[in-house]
């Protein structure tokens, strides 16, 4: 019988994988299950080039290339491949369609001050009305308007933008094209008039024509180029747009037992939110700091961006440095005997985005909040766990509060479900249900839109069906209910005197 047999790369700021997708039991009358099979894993890691964060895109081409070359030497035959990744970042194309220089890093610096800038120009609630958008200092808009300012000459130079999974579809196929899900990362794209935002780009002296018309998620983009065909030595493959941004990939694989629920997307960051069928423009929205984002399959996402395993990571990295190399399940270990609610930070403190060392950023801030500085690895990594916990119902409670809508637990997704301490931790800050899995839902979404755009499944919610069949989840209860009352008692004021 025919396997139905698709390639997803899933690609995020720490780490890309290829993984291969089937659907097994496909013949009529079976039971349907998707399998899936890692076959390429490599690390994401920016490169600094002067003052300039930048991606190393010339090297993620490569490792996609690898998995392309991999899947066909395995001995699997997909009938299409497609690719996720995170928002917001972009390359620039010159007239003859060559990328003009090295595309920048979300996390440059180059954007400081800048969401002050074009508040005090514009207000916020324009900005907000036109974009639906969380004003995140990385954000396109941001981007663009700080090269405008340098008087960039590749901007001047630019004809097309492409955001980072098209500009990858483009290298594969020659094909230009915008996926939706990524449009509405901008912040230049108006989800009321479903239309680019093409007076603001004027009144910021960019260009209207850099953005391209978007496509839906499950759009063929075209086929593998002759010469990548060549240089790989692999026969003609489809390349579909995914939900190319991660985020919506994941939501798109939650495997929710009813069409309302919350989810979190825990890896680098923690994207918190629920599925719409509209964006919500509400005042509100704007004042919680709430992001209004496109989905696969129609809908739009009504989510938070918070800080994440991001401020984990760079800890990680630094005590690597300094000599102290352990592993996601040694930082683990350690926090978990450590004295709970010692201290406590709020993840999304701007000052957390790119320190210089993670670890004295954080000590820093407990100085300054009058609480005692984590002394060890082990204390860092609790205050970081519980934090995050503290801050997710938090995040939980306001999404409730837009939506008017009560959630009776969590759904969590994503590499950050494999720590387990901080999905106990996340049951019993929230006083409810935690549900996880799967880890890799990006990758997952990512299938599923490919297998929707094959006529392998009807609708993306056969898609959720499918996940539900083929992975397993894993439930948390929550514990010490009186322990997480007090500490979230503490992280409120703690919130509104560090916000003063
Ligand atoms: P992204 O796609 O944003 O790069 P992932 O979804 O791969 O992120 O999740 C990465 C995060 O998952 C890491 O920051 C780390 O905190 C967590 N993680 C990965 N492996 C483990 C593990 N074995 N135990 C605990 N946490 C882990
Ligand atoms: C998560 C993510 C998030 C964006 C950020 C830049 O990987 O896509 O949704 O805001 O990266």
């Amino acid at each position: 019988t025919h396997t139905p047999t698709v390639l997803a790369f899933d690609l995020g700021a720490g780490s890309g994988r290829a993984l291969i997708g089937e659907i097994e039991g496909a013949a009529p009358g079976g039971s349907k299950r998707l399998k899936i099979t890692e076959i390429h894993r490599f690390s994401n890691t920016p490169i600094r080039i002067g003052e300039h964060l930048h991606w190393n895109t010339p090297g993620l081409l490569q490792e996609i290339k690898t998995g392309i070359s991999k899947a066909f030497q395995l001995g699997y035959k997909p009938e299409s491949c497609a690719i996720d990744t995170w928002g917001v970042d972009f390359g620039l194309l010159d007239a003859n369609g060559e990328l003009l220089g090295i595309p920048y890093h979300y996390r440059d610096r180059q954007t400081e001050g800048l969401v002050e800038e074009l508040s005090a120009k514009l207000g916020d609630e324009r900005l907000f009305a036109e974009s639906g958008l969380q004003f995140m200092p990385f954000n396109t808009l941001y981007q663009l308007y700080a090269m405008r300012k340098a008087n960039s000459p590749k901007l001047d130079a630019a004809k097309t933008l492409l955001l980072t999974p098209d500009l990858l579809n483009y290298f594969l196929t020659g094909r230009k094209a915008c996926e939706f899900t990524m449009a509405t990362t901008t912040q230049l794209y108006d989800p009321a008039k479903r239309a680019w935002n093409k007076p603001l780009m004027r009144e910021l002296g960019l260009s209207d024509s850099l953005f391209i018309e978007p496509v839906q998620p499950g759009t063929e983009i075209g086929q593998l180029t002759e010469e990548i065909r060549a240089e790989l030595g692999v026969p003609q493959m489809k390349v579909i747009a995914a939900a190319s941004h991660d985020t919506e990939s994941a939501a798109a694989a939650v495997p929710a037992s009813s069409p309302i629920f919350a989810y979190l997307v825990s890896g680098t960051w923690s994207l918190l939110g629920t599925q719409m069928q509209e964006p919500l423009l509400h005042p509100d929205v704007l004042k919680l700091k709430f992001s209004n984002e496109g989905g696969a399959g129609g809908t739009y996402h009504l989510l938070k961006n918070i800080m994440g395993l991001w401020i984990l990571q760079e800890c990680k990295r630094i005590w690597e440095q300094r000599g102290e190399p352990l592993t996601y399940p040694q930082l683990v270990a350690l926090a978990e005997t450590e004295e709970p609610f010692r201290s406590l930070i709020d993840p999304d403190d701007l000052r957390f985005m790119n320190p210089d060392s993670m670890p004295e950023e954080i000590a820093a801030y407990c100085c300054e909040s009058g609480q005692p500085q984590p002394r060890t690895i082990g204390e860092t990594v609790r205050c970081i766990l519980e934090s995050l916990a503290l801050k997710y119902r938090m995040v939980l409670e306001q999404a409730e509060q837009l939506t008017g809508t009560v959630f009776d637990g969590l759904h969590m997704v994503g590499g950050g479900i494999q720590n387990e301490l901080l999905c106990r931790f996340t049951a019993g800050a929230i006083g409810r249900l935690v549900w996880t899995g799967p880890v890799e839902a990006s990758a997952i979404g990512n299938m599923l839109v490919q297998l929707k755009a094959g006529g392998y499944l009807a609708d993306m919610q056969e898609g959720v069906e499918l996940v539900k069949a083929s992975f397993p989840m894993s439930t948390y209860e929550p514990e010490q209910q009186t322990e997480w009352e007090n500490a979230y008692a503490r992280y409120q004021q703690l919130m509104e005197v560090m916000s003063c």
